[in-house]
């Protein structure tokens, strides 16, 4: 195993540490798990198709792809991020969140009501995400809970304030990520995607589910 992620919560290179309330489960889901999330997945995309969003004022594509399912779901356009109960280009509701994802999420964060969202995040070989908080829901008090299929990713974490300093870690098919505590209001992004690291998508894909409570 290499030595990013033996690290876990400790101590990176250059004095790194990571905010309080990050856990990564590296390998949580094997690869009948991952097929499994996948085909559920795919079916939600059936339902609620992939769409672009642009960042507020400027209308500048994302390059990553996104859509929901749950309740509400997270989308951006030229005024404004928000969660909403429909798809921004079918105006259908969006589907139900798969029971994989309920009871993963009652697992890991016990006491939390239960999540309202679920954003998917398309990436392709040349998407990233730049660093970021996630600040539109109203309650910070749970977690953010993360699931990663396909391509590893090179995720970028920081502190919670954006000179905070940062830490590279890969974040691979099946791990999962827990964001509590301090950390659900960590700053965040994903660098870049490595080529080549996964056969559960073609082309070097990768899909990022984000389990969210909204309201509070
Ligand atoms: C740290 N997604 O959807 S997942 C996002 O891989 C997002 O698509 C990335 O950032 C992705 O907002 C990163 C890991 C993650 C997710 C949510 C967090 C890290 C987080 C919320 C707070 C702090
Ligand atoms: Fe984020």
């Amino acid at each position: 195993m290499n030595d990013t992620r033996a690290a876990g919560n400790g101590e990176g290179a250059g004095g790194f540490v990571a905010p309080e309330g990050f856990r990564l489960l590296p390998g949580h889901f094997d690869r009948s798990a991952q097929q499994a999330l996948l085909d559920e997945i795919r079916a939600v995309v059936v339902e609620a198709p992939l769409f672009t969003p642009v960042m507020p004022g400027t209308a500048r594509p994302f390059s990553v792809r996104m859509t929901n399912c749950g309740p509400l779901g997270w989308v951006s356009d030229v005024s404004g991020y928000r969660y909403q109960p429909a798809h921004p280009v079918t105006g259908r509701p969006w589907p139900a969140l798969p029971d994989t994802l309920l009871a993963l999420w009652r697992a890991l964060a016990p006491g939390a009501r239960d999540p309202q969202a679920c954003l998917v995040n398309f990436y392709g070989p040349e998407a990233r995400m730049g660093l970021h908080q996630d600040r539109d829901e109203a309650d910070f008090s749970a977690p953010v809970i993360s699931i990663s299929l396909g391509a590893t990713a090179m995720f970028r974490l920081g502190g919670t304030t954006r000179k905070a300093r940062t830490r590279s870690l890969r974040l691979a098919s099946g791990d999962v990520v827990v964001l509590g505590g301090a950390a659900r209001l960590a700053y965040h992004g994903i660098d870049r995607i490595l080529a080549g690291s996964s056969t559960l998508l073609r082309d070097d894909g990768r899909l990022n589910l984000t389990l969210r409570r909204v309201t509070d």
